[in-house]
């Protein structure tokens, strides 16, 4: 059994210590690993993992040792494997720990998920501490072989098959959540996405639409758009808004177990980020990425890169119809996304059959878990 101290800080959002928790609940279950993770923001792991409790300094949950990481850092024995999530600098006093610990441990810096060209080129790369006899190696995720792959446990394409064929399941979710059962031809929709201008344009075209959609958002999400929409500011859990053929249903935000199910009860997930993202794919569901935005820009070439792996087997009508809501939604304009949703919704068939093939497709990449504790049982050896 290999010991790991995860780091993470919480930049913004959920995706970094989203990402964390998926990985460390994943070693220490499926691995045996001894995990600790150390994370700055509990309050952010608590949202998306309610047992866990803020403030406390050491608590368990889910196999995982949960430290919440602030100045001074204890003194500590440094694990086998030290990750550090998206380049987030373990404090100095344990890198010094580090040096001293015989034998050194496998230091691993886990980037973010890319399906850039370049990440297979990076992919496990060395980088030598410029002063300190320490090398880090970088582990990238990705969507194609040569990559990291993709976070995914090693039931979820059956567990996620079963729910799916399952109206039994499918109920109890519904029930647990407290939202009736959908409608005969009610499209169900999840909404998570970051503020932007494209958002009322949507809700407008569900509202007009042909097709009776229930949209299902979790607390906190969309705010702005939703009170300006439906001209209120009351948007607790439990609330039920309805406008034209559109229903919106809002609802505490989930445990992260919890919002697979949504995603795979779904019939179309808008999703954000990174973690929400996978996820999406995995539901094997046609999905709506909204991506990070970045700093000049950075974020669009990330974007086009994603769809043109995504895109690479459908007709040209359907890339063009996926990709221009895809655009339309990421710049937050409104009118292009008001024309873009009823030929992209007309298009559900075949973007469901290929949102299912694209999941058996992922399904044979190596699964990150697995992959980076094979590459740091090759560095500790
Ligand atoms: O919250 P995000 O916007 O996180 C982002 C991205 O990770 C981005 O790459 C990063 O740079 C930035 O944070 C700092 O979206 P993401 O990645 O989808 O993470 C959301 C997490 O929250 C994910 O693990 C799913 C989880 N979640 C729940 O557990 N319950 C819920 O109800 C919802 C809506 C999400």
């Amino acid at each position: 059994m290999r010991s790991w101290d995860i780091f993470c800080t919480v930049v913004d959002n959920y995706g970094d210590i989203g990402v964390c928790w998926r990985l460390a609940r994943q070693l220490a279950a499926e691995h045996g690993q001894r995990v600790r993770l150390w994370v700055d923001d509990l309050a952010s792991l608590a949202r998306i993992s309610p047992g866990v409790v803020p403030g406390l300094d050491v608590q368990h949950s889910r196999g995982v040792e949960i430290r919440w990481w602030r100045e001074p850092f204890p003194v500590v024995e440094p694990a086998d494997v030290v990750v550090e999530a998206f380049a987030c600098n373990p404090p100095a006093s344990y890198v010094a720990a580090m040096v001293a610990r015989p034998p050194r441990p496998a230091w691993i810096n886990l980037e973010y998920l890319s399906a850039e060209d370049w990440v297979r080129g990076c992919h496990g790369l060395p980088s030598p501490h410029p002063s300190l006899p320490l090398v880090k190696h970088f582990y990238f995720p990705g969507f194609v072989a040569g990559t990291g792959g993709l976070l995914a446990e090693p039931d979820l394409a059956q567990a996620r098959a079963r729910f799916q064929s399952c109206a039994e399941e499918q109920l109890r979710f519904w029930e647990d959540l407290g939202i009736p059962a959908p409608g005969a031809g009610e499209l169900q929709v999840s909404l998570f996405c970051y503020a932007h201008g494209g958002i009322g344009a949507l809700l407008r075209a569900w509202a007009t639409g042909d097709t009776p959609v229930r949209c299902l958002v979790p607390e906190g999400i969309a705010t702005g758009a939703l009170s300006a929409f439906f001209g209120t500011a009351s948007l607790a859990p439990g609330t039920v808004l309805r406008i034209g053929r559109l229903e919106v249903r809002i609802f505490a935000f989930l445990e992260q177990d919890r919002y697979d199910r949504l995603l795979w009860a779904c019939d179309f997930n808008l999703v954000r980020g990174e973690d929400s993202f996978v996820r999406a794919q995995w539901a094997a569901r046609p999905l709506l990425w909204q991506i990070y935005p970045q700093q000049e820009g950075a974020h669009w070439p990330k974007l086009q890169a994603f769809l043109d792996l995504y895109c690479q087997d459908l007709s040209p009508e359907l890339a063009a119809s996926l990709a221009g809501l895809w655009r339309a939604w990421n710049q937050g304009d409104a009118a292009g996304v008001e024309s873009a949703w009823p030929g992209y919704c007309a298009k559900r068939p075949e973007l469901q059959a290929h949102a299912r093939r694209w999941a058996v497709q992922l399904g044979a990449l190596p699964n990150v878990a697995n992959g980076l504790a094979q590459f740091c049982e090759n560095l500790l050896k």
